[in-house]
């Protein structure tokens, strides 16, 4: 039996079915920001059934296994956990060891299918406004080392994936019994294999009739233009790439393999292809200053001046298994309100750059780098009715001057300012 608090279950209730199905383990599972509502529910559980056995999973522990022991799980488990979890259920506890590192899965088409009941209750909470997704994941694992996210000591060598006619199956399915089109691959890097991608696209094409609107993320140097035209044409029509940065040094900090350059090179293929750009940004990496924040927003309103890319700035948060984790404090310093895991918020400031300006920048950067173009469209429009309606009388034809001199001036402005 599976609870899931993202789908707001309360203490009371998981209390009530816990007593009635009177498990023999209790597993848990948390991201760090999860991990204080774990150490909630492994309290409250030991008040239920004292004699339960706890156990604990999932990024948060892998990397900090002792805080799941402090909190009170019988046992932790690190790494993947479909083959060491299949095993502790079948043979029971170890005997020596209360830290428990899973052996990776080869093949991810072991893991069995979920049914559309196991799925069901996830339709409604997947949405964009009136619009639902579904997200999947195609495969596990990347090559790259990027010092913000999880180390790779942390998670498993090589990059597994399920077999094309099982996402195949599994996306009709859901078209099928909810009528949802919209997919996001949140595959670390979905764009790995060329080959993989080309063969994805041809037999999705194929085998499901209906229109799809699919998502993703690549990487720059991935993929190429011809690739991109495949991809828009199966129904690809927005792609995620990390930029991450908008200055050499710090890319090559970060650990990504990637330079502007390239970065924009994949920009204007994903662009030529008629794929939306969704960009992500990080302000504040470890020996950022307040020049190198600013270079990365002008980055981002260049990419979206000239490929219509939409922008998101998130503040660095060094969180545990990363490696910048464990150097932060070398090349920064924490902010007093600790345990912030909003993106858009402040947790950490590198020495060199002040909190007033990463904030001024995050700003400008979420409006310059993305309604620009909405802007002047909005402005367009607003001046097409004032036409429509001043043309109407010799008073008007003079106020109509005025407005037109106005309105040239704010987009001159707007203009010189993101041009700088
Ligand atoms: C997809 C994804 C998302 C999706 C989730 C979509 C969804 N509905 O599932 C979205 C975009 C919503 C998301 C949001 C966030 N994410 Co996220 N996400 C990922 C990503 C790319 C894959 C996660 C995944 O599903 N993996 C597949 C599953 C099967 O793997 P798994 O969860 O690790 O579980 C395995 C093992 O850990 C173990 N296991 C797990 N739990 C348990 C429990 C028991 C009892 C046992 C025995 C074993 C076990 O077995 C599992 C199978 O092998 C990871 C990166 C990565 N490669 O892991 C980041 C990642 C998990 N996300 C991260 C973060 C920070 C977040 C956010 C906090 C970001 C934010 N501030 O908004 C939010 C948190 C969401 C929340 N609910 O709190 C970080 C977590 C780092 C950390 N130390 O906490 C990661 C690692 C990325 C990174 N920066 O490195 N995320
Ligand atoms: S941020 Fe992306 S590219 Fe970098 S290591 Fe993580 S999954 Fe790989």
């Amino acid at each position: 039996m599976i609870f899931d608090r993202q789908l707001n279950i309360s203490l009371k209730k998981l209390k009530e079915v816990i007593l009635a199905y009177k498990p023999d383990v209790i597993g848990i599972s948390a991201v760090t920001s999860q991990s204080y509502d774990a150490e909630l529910i492994i309290k409250k559980v030991r008040e239920w059934m004292p004699n339960i056995i706890i156990i604990v999973g999932g990024v948060h522990f892998t990397a900090e296994p002792q805080d799941g022991l402090d909190y009170g799980a019988d046992y932790v488990f690190r790494g993947e956990g479909e083959k060491s979890l299949l095993d502790f259920m079948n043979n029971g506890p170890p005997k020596d060891n209360k830290i428990i590192w899973g052996e990776p899965l080869e093949n991810l088409d072991d893991i069995p299918n979920l049914t559309m009941d196991d799925i069901e209750p996830y339709i409604e909470i997947n949405r964009w406004g009136p619009r639902h997704f579904f997200y999947l994941i195609g495969s596990r694992g990347c090559p790259y080392n990027c010092n913000f996210c999880l180390g790779k000591d942390q998670r498993p060598k090589g990059i597994r994936y399920h077999s094309i006619e099982r996402i195949i199956d599994f996306i009709s399915q859901i078209v099928e019994k909810f009528e949802v089109y919209r997919f996001l691959f949140v595959d670390d890097i979905f764009v790995m294999k060329n080959s993989r991608v080309r063969e994805f696209c041809e037999r999705i094409k194929k085998e499901i009739s209906v229109p799809l609107y699919l998502n993703c993320l690549t990487h720059a140097g991935h993929g190429n233009s011809e690739l991109y035209h495949t991809m828009r044409k199966s129904g690809f029509t927005g792609i995620g790439l990390g930029v991450e940065h908008g200055n050499d040094r710090i890319l090559s900090i970060i650990g990504k393999n990637a330079t502007k350059a390239k970065i924009e090179e994949t920009c204007i293929q994903i662009y030529k292809a008629g794929i939306k750009l969704h960009l992500l940004y990080i302000l504040g990496n470890i020996t950022e200053t307040n020049e190198t924040i600013t270079e990365t927003v002008d980055f981002a309103i260049y990419l979206h001046n000239k490929y219509k890319a939409k922008s998101w700035f998130s503040f660095m948060q060094p969180l545990p298994g990363a490696p910048i984790y464990k150097v932060a404090e070398k090349y920064g310093y924490y902010l007093p309100k600790k345990r912030i895991f909003q993106y858009h918020e402040i947790s950490y400031v590198p020495f060199n750059a002040t909190v007033k300006h990463m904030i001024k920048e995050r700003k400008r950067g979420m409006i310059m780098g993305n309604y620009f173009g909405l802007l002047r469209s909005y402005k367009m429009i607003k001046l097409i009715h004032f036409l429509r309606d001043r043309t109407k009388n010799i008073w008007g034809k003079k106020m109509l001057i005025k407005r037109i001199n106005k309105i040239a001036l704010i987009l001159e402005a707007l203009r010189s300012y993101t041009s700088k």
